[in-house]
């Protein structure tokens, strides 16, 4: 069906394959593009790809609005320059370049590399040009401090539980979905997130079969559109389900359930794991988590009863007070039970391309290496927490950070403690954005650099495919020429490392730098560099891309195994490749050198004191928790008409008993406060909140002045992390607690 091409009276027609970057559920969608007369070409429609080998058809309501992204009259196009009166005026790239060269030169000569840092945001993990590169930008910047990113308001427990057990950061293991007969779904949902660090198209549909052959249980304190596709819902309180997984486990080895099986001699310290899960019996955690006891006992039961079971946990669990614990037990749950590395459990993908990110580091576990100047925060996989920027930025002192490089993120929005950021960032000396938007946080830069609209690229998944729940690939080419001759982003991430790194930009040799990243990541895929570099001259992340593929584990090694896959291979199959499902790797993944999993990392397990003051700590009041609508995504899609005319998605959710205690009705505008802010918001009643747990949705408050998002602004919202206090974080990790802040809920006044 590729550039398959039909004349409809003065318009021709024709459709291009291509994979929806903007989730994990990488849908395949067919994107039909119209020819005007005078050679105008326009995405007229956009509907799922039933012959995609992934999604086979399955899509949902953003993946259609990849041409408004595109069309969107407020993305930045050119580069953007704040002048003397603070406001931003479209600029060449050379002026820009210069600008931000100016900026940055003087902060390095003045201050040193310490006072620059970085943030990392979202999008890269769904761009290649962005993941590839901002290494290549952290390689020639060569920062001496911790950089930022969205990770410390994400996965970072996660991380850290996954490379104290496994030897690996981002070796993290997902449910197999589609063969699974019991999964625990606890903390995440994918009726609106579409599923995460497990990458699946049509995840609810899966669950319905799953419920056909068993059962799906829901961890929630919401009843969120999952429930629909559950046998069970549990509404826990937020925060407490380490508390609970324990007592999973405590029941597990008390009434002899655990049944190791085929990880019998591959784990160690399962003492470790007794010996803690002995201290919570159920009827211990019972009132703290809000679940009955024999509730609780239920569900192990039934956990360790099922053939094929799988305990599944997302950012519920992570953003949270107890993230690491809570990251750490779904995994232990899984081992007890013999679900971890076999079908039906929790498994390691096989992506068909490689991800640098995976490759192990080699490096000794280690923590808080360095401590943050303000707060001692400790450094947690070379990153400290992103509530830490703002105190670092705005404290003056030796170490001060004066330079700040964002990279599709933005964190004015997405951070904890959100308003001291967006007071912070005009106090620095030089903000450099590369971003597609003007928004709450670039309005800050004093250049942006925007980066190609997402059909004005090639695009390939990289990292994601290593939780996904088959193997397989897809390569999008862009739709549509960059306009003018534009740099890529990975050249303008290129220019900007050279810019920290010192290299005058009349001196970029763009080529050269990108040769050598290459033939460096060609000898890490185990080739030689010499015979990469000859097979792909021509610089950017396609090479990349294609050594990968190569190099993998069904490539062509450049010709040593004749027959075997290659960027061109995709090329040719616009629907996808896939291998096949997933199957046991456990022998392949652990990288720790005794080869065993780690069952209770002793810098995880010293966090279980803490946990255990929270069972005797008395009831905190209203909780308020995040959620996520299908409609938006982050804070960065609220500008496509399309997804958010219609009813008012930023609210508050309050259960009527609460709302009735709070003296706030529906529809009314409510105060809602916490210790670090407050703000006013309307109310929706529901009894999908579980009673003492409140909640708002993430991504919203664009009022700001000095922005360029005219559809946003009239769908402004509020910023819910503007209530997250920066110091409450997940203690091992830094992690920032957005979910299970003590909140007031008040009329506000009038
Ligand atoms: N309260 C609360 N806060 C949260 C969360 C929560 O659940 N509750 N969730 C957290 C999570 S999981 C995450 S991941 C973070 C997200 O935090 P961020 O990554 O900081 O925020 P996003 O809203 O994803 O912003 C993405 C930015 O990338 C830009 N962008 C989009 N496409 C491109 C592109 O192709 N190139 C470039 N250069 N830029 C692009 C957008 O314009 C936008 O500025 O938010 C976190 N914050
Ligand atoms: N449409 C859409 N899709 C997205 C995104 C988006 O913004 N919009 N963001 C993407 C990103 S960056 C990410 S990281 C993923 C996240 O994907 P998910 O992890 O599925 O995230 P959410 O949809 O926020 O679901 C989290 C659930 O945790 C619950 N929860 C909150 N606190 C607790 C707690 O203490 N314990 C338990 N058990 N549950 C709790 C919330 O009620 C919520 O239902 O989604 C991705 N997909
Ligand atoms: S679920 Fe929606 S946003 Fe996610 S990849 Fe599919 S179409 Fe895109
Ligand atoms: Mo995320």
């Amino acid at each position: 069906m590729a550039g398959e091409a039909a004349k409809s009276g003065e318009t021709t027609r024709r459709i291009h394959i291509r994979t929806c970057h903007l989730c994990e559920a990488m849908c395949g969608l067919e994107v039909h593009v119209e020819r005007d007369d005078a050679g105008d070409e326009r995405v007229a429609l956009i509907r799922p790809n039933r012959d995609d080998v992934w999604s086979k058809g399955y899509i949902c309501p953003k993946g259609t609005t990849l041409g408004h992204l595109h069309d969107d009259p407020d993305r930045l196009r050119v580069p953007m320059v704040k002048d003397d009166q603070g406001v931003h005026r479209e600029a060449t790239w050379d002026e820009a370049l210069t600008r931000a060269e100016e900026l940055m030169g003087a902060v390095v000569a003045e201050h040193g590399k310490e006072a620059v840092t970085l943030y990392i945001g979202n999008p890269a993990a769904h761009n290649y040009s962005i993941s590839r590169y901002t290494g290549l930008l952290m390689g020639l910047a060569d920062l001496p401090g911790p950089i930022y990113s969205a990770g410390t308001v994400d996965q970072w427990p996660k991380n850290l539980t996954c490379w104290t057990m496994y030897g690996n950061q981002w070796r993290i293991p997902a449910p197999d979905l589609p063969n699974t007969d019991f999964i625990v779904v606890m903390g995440a949902n994918p009726h609106a997130s579409q599923g995460s660090l497990l990458a699946c198209p049509d995840v609810l549909g899966e669950l319905d079969k799953v419920r056909e052959r068993g059962k799906v249980v829901v961890i929630d304190p919401r009843r969120t559109g999952t429930v629909d596709h559950a046998d069970q819902w549990l509404p826990i309180l937020p925060g407490t389900d380490a508390a609970m997984m324990l007592a999973v486990a405590h029941v597990l080895f008390d009434e002899d359930l655990v049944t190791l099986a085929h990880l019998e001699n591959r784990v160690k310290n399962l003492d470790d794991v007794e010996r803690l899960a002995a201290a919570f019996p159920p009827e211990r955690v019972a009132a703290t988590c809000g679940i009955e006891a024999e509730e609780i006992r239920t569900l192990a039961r039934e956990f360790a009863a099922a053939d094929k079971a799988v305990w599944y946990a997302r950012i519920g669990t992570c953003n949270q007070e107890f993230g690491t614990l809570a990251s750490w037990l779904p995994d232990v749950l899984n081992v007890l039970t013999g679900n971890l590395d076999r079908e039906g459990g929790l498994m390691w993908g096989d992506p068909i391309a490689w991800s640098a990110t995976l490759k192990d580091r080699g490096e000794e576990i280690e923590f808080g290496r360095f401590h943050s100047r303000v707060r001692g925060a400790p450094e947690v996989m070379g990153q400290f927490p992103v509530s830490c920027m703002a105190e670092e930025i705005a404290t003056p002192g030796e170490g001060q950070l004066k330079a700040l490089v964002t990279v599709a993120g933005n964190p004015v929005i997405s951070a904890p403690e959100a308003d001291k950021l967006d007071a912070a960032l005009p106090l620095l000396d030089c903000m450099i954005s590369i971003d597609n938007a003007l928004n709450e946080t670039t309005r800050h830069a004093d250049v942006i650099f925007p980066g190609l609209s997402p059909l004005e690229q090639p695009h390939y998944d990289e990292l994601l495919w290593a939780w996904a729940v088959r193997s397989a690939g897809k390569f999008s080419p862009a739709l549509f020429e960059p306009t003018d001759g534009r740099p890529g982003e990975w050249e303008i991430l290129l220019r900007v490392g050279a810019m920290i790194g010192g290299i005058p930009q009349d001196q970029v040799d763009v080529k050269a730098i990108d040769d050598g990243y290459f033939a460096a990541f060609a000898e890490m895929g185990g080739a030689d560099p010499a015979v990469a570099l000859a097979a792909c001259p021509e610089p950017g992340p396609e090479r990349l891309n294609d050594n990968a593929i190569r190099t993998g584990p069904w490539g062509d090694r450049y010709g040593e195994n004749p027959g075997g896959l290659t960027l061109d291979s995709f090329r040719a199959e616009p629907n996808g490749i896939d291998m096949g499902p997933m199957r046991p790797r456990l022998g392949e993944v652990i990288s720790h050198a005794d080869g065993l999993i780690d069952l209770a990392p002793p810098y995880v397990i010293a966090d279980v004191p803490r946990l255990e003051q929270r069972l005797d700590r008395d009831p905190d009041g209203l909780l308020l928790i995040s959620r996520r609508h299908v409609r938006s995504n982050n804070s960065w899609m609220h500008n496509v008409k399309v997804l958010v005319k219609g009813k008012d998605r930023c609210t508050l959710l309050i259960h009527p008993d609460d709302a009735a205690a709070a003296g706030v009705t529906h529809g009314s505008v409510a105060r809602v406060s916490s210790e670090a802010g407050s703000l006013d918001v309307p109310v929706e009643v529901s009894d999908e909140m579980r009673p003492g747990v409140v909640s708002l949705p993430h991504g919203w408050g664009h009022d700001k002045p000095g922005t360029r998002m005219a559809v946003a602004r009239e769908h402004a919202g509020v910023n819910n992390n503007v209530l997250a206090p920066g110091t409450f974080v997940d203690v091992p990790s830094g992690n920032a607690a957005v979910n299970g802040i003590p909140v007031e809920v008040a009329p506000a006044m009038a």
